[in-house]
């Protein structure tokens, strides 16, 4: 089943961009021979560990460290005290209007959430470093702690910031108030939800590490890092230690995943980078399991009260949506944008919705701080769009298929402006939306369903029509929506002057197979056989500039600085090509590698021929540089908005809550697929994140701010057997803003798949009146769902014979 991957020397040259070529990353990495960070070994090497906070809140009133510093093989323990650079770990980089405070490095004189370093110890094994933590000794004076975000706004709630007079980081609003109230107010149906998205854990398959190597004669500063973005770090973390930034040279080997919680730039990097300044030797950090699920930035933890109108054919006149977002204890570097501009812009979804206001405000808390995790901000507000189309749908008594196609913003409607500051590229939803029913077997799926409710079973189907906007960001829309930074891209095309190609690109795969889709680009671009193209990405030195890989922007944007490199080499080839063939630029045809004398077929050149030529440099055009090597800095347009229907079939026990798919089909369109193998990959990965939120994870704090879902014993991490069967297709609507068409795929499976499935098990469980339940639908939540219903036995029993939850006493 799936998309049949064909070898590289199997490739059609005509046809390179779509073909499933097998990716050239595995046999490195499933053979072990792939280098991780961790792997990493130097000569005098030495190992960082970190003391980290017990307390969700408390006053540091002294750190004694000097048992640690007894310990044979610790070459330095630190506290703030030692710290002589101005540690501080950038914050809210996008918006202005924030409440930002400093996030030092170490902790000073408090400490703000469960797992904030306080202290380090460097020794020359990990044990000893270990064991050295172990022995400092720190007296807190324990505060009250706020680790709800609504609680956190009470005027009695523990200030996070005592500099600030309130919990308040942030409070942005979008869209037309006095609009959407006037649709309220003029609806003949209203439908309202409120909902968590409960906060999440990311889980890589490898924990965030460093290797931190300087050199006090040069004052170089090698760095070895877990990085989706090693030309962010190297900016961000040359403020933060006082190190020029062309003397920091990060690396990122290979990176096991990353889901977004490898982009921020965080404390223990660069501790290990100013603690090898401290003991001139390279310094390896790499945290344990445990360690990460207290330090990396979570994820989601949005509550939000979301209601839609319609009018008396179930039109829909109006959303409007009220979100308190928990940003933990520190604005992380991405934080402010998630909720903000990432969210309240995909409010339209695929409908057209004349009125939309959203307000959000963001609560500062004593818990790990929240920032990128795979959909960032997308899949929270398609998951308050698509509950409520579905409760909608269900209000104005339609089919939730049918309520959608009523209410899809028309394929002739594009470029479509959206009342919430965007324009969606291009779109077309029905054929995604017809595509997904065919492929479940809608009509029959629901003949079905109530033939099985008659003998008391109950499955449920559930729609998600999704939108994401990806491809950040264009420096001008990103600019418009008020972040602070656009975020383009750099990409070097060098034909070498064998006729072999480096390509290199500033974005950082860490499991995407950007090697194998980007050498699919450039030879397409330049008619070079695929195996003659080699890939360079995530390496300061090699890669000119680069603002990374996250937010699906590597296709789009990445793809694209190298698809006008590319362009830009054949142009300049042109120019020689026309020069050694005597004739005009505009006479010479390029295609499959090959340029020729326009209805001369017997003059051409190979464009291997002419990277000779023009490295030969013996009869190029006048006054044109030798070489052949192109640079662009791409800045897109616009954002690219992909789009799809996915659709969750399951049944419900509701004896016992459990849950079991029968099926789960999953139509995207991210425009032109370059690999459809790495396509198909994505989006199950996504989706296996995505039924991950819906089914069982949540991260759960204490009041005291203690993580109690602290391991992966208490945090339940989807297994394969817990993923259901998919099946994929696809349609393609190519973005008209970028030379690729592509939109981006990595997040597509993670911003559709929950509300599909909490769709579907509410759609199972009307007989009982269900509307909602907060995610993760666990057995538990479901179970008491139903014995909490107003309908006790579904329905299903003869209505005389039926007792309602009221009869009962909401128990049965
Ligand atoms: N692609 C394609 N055709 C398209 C679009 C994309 O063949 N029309 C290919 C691309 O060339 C690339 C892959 O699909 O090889 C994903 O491309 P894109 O959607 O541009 O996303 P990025 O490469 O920028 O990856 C980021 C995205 C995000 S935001 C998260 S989070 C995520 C994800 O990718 N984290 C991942 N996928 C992941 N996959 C793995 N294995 N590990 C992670 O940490």
């Amino acid at each position: 089943m799936g998309v049949e991957t064909i070898e590289s020397d199997e490739i059609d040259a005509e046809a390179v961009l779509g073909s499933a070529v097998e990716r050239r990353e595995d046999p490195a990495l499933i053979t072990g021979e792939a280098e991780y960070t961790d792997d990493i070994q130097r000569p005098g090497m030495t190992h960082m560990a970190v003391l980290r906070s017990q307390y969700g809140h408390a006053e540091i009133e002294g750190i004694d460290t000097s048992a640690a510093e007894e310990i044979d093989g610790v070459l330095g323990v630190y506290t703030a005290d030692d710290i002589d650079v101005p540690g501080k770990i950038p914050t809210g980089w996008q918006l202005t209007d924030l409440k930002n405070s400093d996030r030092p490095m170490l902790a000073t004189d408090r400490v703000r959430h469960v797992g904030e370093a306080i202290a380090v110890a460097v020794a020359e094994d990990r044990y000893t470093a270990q064991d050295a933590v172990d022995q400092i000794d720190v007296d807190y004076d324990r505060l009250d702690a706020t680790t709800d975000q609504t609680d956190a706004l009470d005027g009695d709630a523990p200030l996070v910031h005592e500099s600030f007079e309130d919990n308040v980081a942030f409070d942005f609003e979008l869209g037309d108030a006095e609009a959407t109230d006037d649709a309220f107010e003029n609806a003949a149906h209203t439908a309202e939800v409120d909902l968590t998205n409960q906060r999440l854990l990311p889980n890589a398959m490898e924990p965030r590490a460093a290797v931190a190597d300087y050199k006090p004669n040069s004052g170089d500063l090698e760095l070895d890092l877990t990085t989706q973005n090693p030309h962010l770090h190297r900016l961000l973390l040359s403020g933060v230690i006082d190190v020029p930034e062309q003397k920091i040279h990060v690396r990122a080997p290979e990176v096991g995943g990353g889901f977004g919680s490898k982009a921020p730039l965080y404390p223990d990097e660069a501790l290990a980078s100013w603690c090898s300044m401290q003991v001139e030797h390279p310094v390896k950090w790499t945290a344990s399991r445990s360690e990460g699920y207290l330090t990396d930035a979570q994820a989601r933890d949005h509550q939000t009260t979301g209601e839609i109108a319609m009018d008396e054919d179930g039109s829909i006149l109006g959303v409007r949506v009220n979100t308190v977002a928990n940003i933990g204890a520190y604005l992380s570097i991405f934080a402010a944008a998630i909720p903000t501009v990432l969210y309240a812009p995909l409010l339209s979804g695929q409908y057209e919705i004349p009125a939309i206001h959203c307000n959000v405000v963001g609560s500062f808390t004593h818990t790990v701080p929240v920032d990128l995790y795979r959909g960032a901000g997308r899949p929270e507000a398609l998951f308050v769009v698509e509950r409520l189309i579905t409760l909608a749908a269900r209000e104005v008594d339609m089919d939730p298929a049918e309520f959608r196609r009523q209410n899809f913003i028309s394929s002739g409607d594009f470029p479509y402006e959206t009342p919430v500051a965007v324009t969606y590229d291009s779109g077309d939803y029905e054929p995604a939306l017809d595509r997904a029913l065919e492929m479940v077997g809608y009509d029959d799926l629901r003949e079905r369903q109530e033939e099985l409710r008659e003998e008391g079973r109950y499955l449920g189907i559930g729609l998600s029509s999704y939108i994401e906007a990806c491809g950040l960001a264009p420096s001008k829309m990103a600019t418009q929506l008020g972040a602070q930074a656009g975020l383009w891209e750099n990409g070097v095309v060098r034909v070498h002057p064998g006729g072999k190609v480096t390509a290199f690109c500033g974005t950082s795969g860490h499991g995407q197979g950007h090697r194998t889709t980007y050498a699919q680009i450039v030879a397409d671009e330049l008619g070079v056989p695929y195996d003659d193209i080699e890939i360079v990405e995530s390496d300061t030195d090699e890669v000119p500039e680069g603002r990374g890989t996250y937010g699906s922007r590597s296709a789009s944007v990445g793809g694209s600085a190298l698809a006008t490199s590319a362009q830009k080499v054949v142009e300049k080839a042109r120019k020689i090509a026309a020069h050694q063939l005597e004739a005009d630029p505009e006479d010479i045809d390029f295609e499959g590698g090959e340029f020729g004398v326009a209805g001369a077929p017997e003059r051409s050149m190979t464009i291997q021929e002419v990277t000779q030529e023009a490295y030969l440099a013996r009869d190029i055009p006048d006054g044109m540089e030798p070489g052949l090597e192109e640079t662009s800095f791409y800045d897109p347009e616009n954002f690219v908005f992909p789009f799809g229907t996915h659709i969750a079939v399951v049944e419900v026990d509701p004896e016992s809550g459990e849950i079991d798919f029968e099926n789960y089909v999953a139509v995207d369109d991210v425009g032109p697929q370059i690999n459809p193998k790495i396509v198909e990959g994505q989006v199950h990965g996504g989706v296996a994140q995505g039924v991950g939120q819906a089914l069982y994870e949540g991260a759960e704090y204490d009041s005291n701010g203690s993580l109690l879902t602290g391991s992966m014993q208490d945090y339940t991490v989807p297994k394969a057997e817990h993923v259901p069967a998919m099946e994929t297709d696809n349609t393609v609507t190519p973005s008209p803003h970028n030379p690729l068409g592509v939109k981006g795929v990595g997040e597509a499976g993670t911003i559709a798949a929950p509300q599909a499935v909490v769709n579907a098990v509410t759609d199972a469980l009307q007989p009982f009146g269900i509307d909602h339940i907060d995610m993760p639908l666990s057995s538990e939540a479901v179970w008491g769902a139903v014995n909490d219903s107003a309908v006790a036995d579904g329905g299903h029993e003869d209505d005389d014979e039926s007792e309602t939850a009221d009869e009962t006493g909401g128990e049965n």
